[in-house]
């Protein structure tokens, strides 16, 4: 029988990419059910070229769910998760409220597809979008090469902060527009482009090195994310991690440069060709003709995208990368689907 679904928080950035994504995937549900907060109830939104009507979240709108995505904050998934896994359902939650519960698989299907099935609270969490955006390449590379440490500093989007970042970056692009003087005097683009909304720090015409909030030791919460989940992932409980993660003037799509040390030895050509092969990878790597993945080509696609591959010239077990990846497709939205279709397959059989 076809599985019935349930998308928690269909109204939001995240899950209008899910409705799109749903739309578009080879069609593995039966009944899909839209669910969001009380305040969106009774919208009207398109799913598989059919409007259907948003539910408020309840604990009956759980009743005869077999799979229930959470795109929503960190403290509603923590209530609600549990609620739609005692009513029956598998949660596939994208919040950061599981993902490092040891009861709790933290699952990307092109690496670790297998933990889907290790369950024991009904949970099942998607990674957060930095370390999503990299964790496909690097899982290829790290069966061949066996990873031993990643230097990472990432690119990050606006969008990682919800609409609220979408709608404050158009904000301050559109208040810094045509005033040519702008960014020549410290403080001049801060007094032109008024909220800062989500962000620490103007967005517009500057990179932030902040996201997420402060932890021991000066890291961001976002930083211990990318070392703790990749962790988690590749099954790596001693991986050495740093990362730097930065908020850069992107609407959607994350970068990451990435140094990469192996157990073994590595070659570029060969990593190149590796990664090609890889599923879920796109290798986009001729520097020569200006070939490389940049977010403005990316958005809107489904792959992770390497580019600038390099043997570290000064260890022959170290690559270096940059990467691209849709935050809100394979960043969010595209791994939740990817991870609810691989729990479908146990209720269709196939
Ligand atoms: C961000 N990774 O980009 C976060 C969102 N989960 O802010």
């Amino acid at each position: 029988r076809l599985p019935t679904l349930a998308v928690v928080g269909a109204t939001g950035a995240v899950g209008t990419v899910m409705l799109d994504i749903l739309s578009t995937r080879e069609n593995v549900w039966g009944e899909i059910r839209l669910v969001a907060s009380p305040r969106s109830a009774g919208r009207r939104l398109t799913v598989r070229g059919e409007e259907v009507e948003v539910q408020a979240l309840a604990p009956e709108v759980f009743d005869g769910v077999d799979v229930a995505m959470f795109d929503v904050p960190d403290e509603v998934s923590k209530e609600w998760a549990p609620i739609a896994a005692a009513h029956g359902a598998v949660a596939v939650d994208n919040s950061g409220a599981f993902r490092m519960d040891p009861d709790v698989p933290l699952v990307v299907p092109e690496v670790n597809a297998e933990k889907t099935r290790d369950r024991p609270r009904g949970i099942i969490s998607n990674p957060n979008c930095t370390t999503l955006s990299m964790i496909v390449a690097l899982g290829a590379l790290h069966r061949e090469y066996g990873l031993s440490e990643l230097v990472v500093a990432s690119y990050q989007a606006a969008s990682g902060a919800g609409q609220e970042g979408i709608d404050t970056l158009r904000d301050q692009i559109e208040k810094a527009a045509g005033d040519r003087t702008l960014g020549e005097r410290a403080g001049d683009v801060r007094a032109a482009v008024g909220e800062l909304g989500p962000f620490p720090a103007p967005l517009a015409m500057n990179v932030v090195p902040w996201a997420g909030s402060l932890k021991d030791g000066g890291w961001s919460s976002e930083e211990l994310k990318v070392r703790n989940e990749s962790r988690k992932i590749l099954g790596l409980p001693d991986l050495r991690v740093s990362a730097t993660c930065v908020r850069v003037p992107v609407i959607t799509t994350h970068a990451l440069a990435v140094h990469a040390t192996f157990e073994r030895e590595v070659d570029a050509s060969a990593a190149r060709e590796l990664l090609a092969a890889a599923p879920g990878v796109v290798v986009q790597d001729d520097p020569a003709n200006a070939e490389f993945p940049t977010p403005a080509d990316v958005v809107g696609t489904d792959p992770t995208w390497v580019g600038r591959i390099r043997r570290s010239i000064d260890d022959p077990r170290s690559l270096d990368l940059f990467l691209c990846g849709d935050n809100l497709r394979k960043g969010a939205a595209l791994n939740t689907a990817q991870i609810a279709e691989v729990v479908a397959r146990e209720f269709t059989g196939s």
